[in-house]
């Protein structure tokens, strides 16, 4: 089925494919069907071999400007128990390939959430992150208080959750939360270069990689390491490996297959 609310770009330079969040007019409020799109675009991608990073974007005036506030509004604890939306949340996370956010204008509530759910993130200088929800008498829930404090520590994230404070791109970068700022013209066209540049990898020593990485955020110090080991010795039944250090020692360039 065509999706209504996003826009699936599966090539938009080699090896990269492009989710963009659609539904300007709303400031791309994610509503539960958009976020059932997006993981379903996610699913085909990250089981696409043509496919290797994949960027999620919205336009210029806003990535997303959070959960669709009007979609909420009338629901009891146990609708929202009930609906489970968080579930679609826990898939996107499962995604196997690098996810760059390429965010441009407002990132709130939801959209932040969903920009901190990305492996790395590309900003415009018109860009804008905060967690505005106690300002509607709620909190974050979509691992806002979570990913945010880990990202940029307890007192800047304290005062963004508790106040709804938004901070610019340039403090996002200060803060660690965000890769790159760039004027607002050439975001993601700097989200497609990142992504090209790791596209060119292998793309099993990326998932891998990536996969190393996140396993810090969960896991003991001790039991990390003995994940990456493990990671890393896979990595030898690869071709990709023999030809990444094969290429080395010939001093060419190397191609990776992904076998
Ligand atoms: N939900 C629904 N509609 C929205 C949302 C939203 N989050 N944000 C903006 N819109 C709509 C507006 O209602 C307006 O619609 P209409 O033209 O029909 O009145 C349209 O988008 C344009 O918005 P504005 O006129 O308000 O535009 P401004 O440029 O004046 O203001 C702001 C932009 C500052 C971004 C303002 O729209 C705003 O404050 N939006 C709400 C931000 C917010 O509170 N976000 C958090 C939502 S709660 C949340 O995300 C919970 C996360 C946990 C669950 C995650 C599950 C997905």
């Amino acid at each position: 089925m065509q999706p209504e609310y996003i826009i699936i770009h599966r090539q938009i330079a080699p090896y990269v494919a492009q989710i963009q969040l659609n539904r300007p007019k709303e400031l791309n409020a994610l509503n539960l069907q958009l976020m059932t799109e997006v993981k379903e675009a996610l699913k085909v991608l990250d089981a696409d071999d043509g496919v290797r990073v994949i960027i999620i974007s919205g336009n210029e005036k806003a990535f997303a400007a959070g959960a669709d506030i009007k979609q909420m509004a009338g629901k009891t604890a146990m609708d929202m128990f009930n609906t489970d939306q968080f579930s679609t949340w826990d898939a996107i996370k499962k995604t196997k390939k690098p996810l760059i956010a390429a965010v441009s204008g407002f990132a709130l509530g939801g959209g932040c959430e969903l920009v901190m759910l990305c492996d790395m993130i590309v900003a415009s200088e018109t860009a804008r992150f905060g967690q505005p929800e106690i300002k509607i008498g709620v909190m974050p829930g979509a691992g806002g208080t979570q990913r945010l404090t880990r990202a940029v520590g307890k007192a800047l994230a304290m005062e963004m959750v508790l106040t709804g404070r938004f901070i610019t791109a340039e403090e996002a970068l200060r803060a660690g939360l965000i890769n790159r700022v760039v004027p607002v013209e050439l975001y993601l066209q700097e989200a497609v270069k990142l992504a090209e540049e790791i596209a060119a990898l292998s793309p099993l020593a990326v998932k891998m990689a990536k996969e190393s990485v996140l396993k810090a955020f969960d896991s003991s110090l001790e039991e990390g390491l003995h994940f990456e080991r493990k990671n890393f010795y896979l990595l030898f039944a690869s071709d990709d490996q023999k030809e990444g250090m094969q290429a080395f020692v010939e001093k060419r360039t190397p191609i990776f297959t992904g076998k």
